[in-house]
């Protein structure tokens, strides 16, 4: 079976958790995509009253483009569910996510969560995390002295950049520096030690976040809680 397909089969079931009046906040990724495909055909067979919060502008696009309510996260003083993507999740439900770039909306909407869900391809399922590149959003002001300071620490850091070489820019402007760390062992101490530095604006270890975790694979889906 094709990772598309174990996304899509996370991404429907992830919509049955979704109940009337909620405030929900909507991911980011190719994987959200399938889920706000879903969800439109839900609110319109089941006429669902919903309002959607949303963590990028292309998911915002999306969910307007499908006729779903979507509000500023300024204008509700609370969410009831969030579901997003994720890269990697480890047995402890910690994660790192960012891939696509939008981990600092994504991070804003989560924490403002009543609850989280989580939808991925069993191949991000993991015993550790670290493999896939952790992602730093930076200002650009001084992002090479923040890049330095990441290489002195040993970080393996890279501009991440697309495929013209011209640097990846987030919703908010700013830069995106990965750290490639292969594993990483103690992720609260790592998280604190970005947090306190300056020019740094949000990395993208999402620790005791997520309550649950929806997962495609060939056997079906599966729910991690
Ligand atoms: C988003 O989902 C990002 O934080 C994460 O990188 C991405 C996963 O992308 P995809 O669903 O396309 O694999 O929330």
């Amino acid at each position: 079976m094709d990772k598309n397909a174990m996304k899509k089969m996370a991404a429907e079931r992830s919509v049955d958790f979704v109940e009337d009046n909620m405030i929900l906040g909507l991911g980011t990724g190719s994987t959200v995509t399938f889920m706000v495909e879903a969800l439109a055909k839900r609110v319109k067979a089941e006429n669902l009253h919903l309002t959607c919060v949303c963590t990028s502008i292309r998911t915002a696009d999306q969910a307007k483009s499908l006729g779903i309510p979507v509000m500023a996260l300024n204008d509700v003083d609370h969410i009831d569910l969030t579901i997003d993507g994720a890269d990697e999740v480890d047995a402890n439900f910690q994660g790192i996510k960012g891939g696509g770039a939008a981990h600092l909306f994504e991070k804003l909407v989560a924490t403002t969560s009543t609850r989280n869900i989580w939808i991925v391809d069993r191949e991000k399922v993991v015993d550790t995390i670290g493999q896939f590149p952790l992602p730093v959003e930076v200002i650009p002001f001084g992002s090479q002295q923040v890049f330095d300071r990441l290489l002195k620490e040993g970080l393996n850091p890279e501009f991440r950049t697309t495929e013209a070489g011209q640097r990846v820019l987030t919703d908010s402007q700013n830069y995106v520096i990965d750290l490639h760390l292969g594993q990483i062992n103690h992720p609260h101490l790592l998280a604190t030690w970005l947090s306190e530095q300056v020019g740094v604006v949000e990395h993208g270890l999402f620790l005791d976040t997520v309550n649950q975790v929806v997962v495609g694979s060939p056997e079906g889906v599966e729910i991690l809680t």
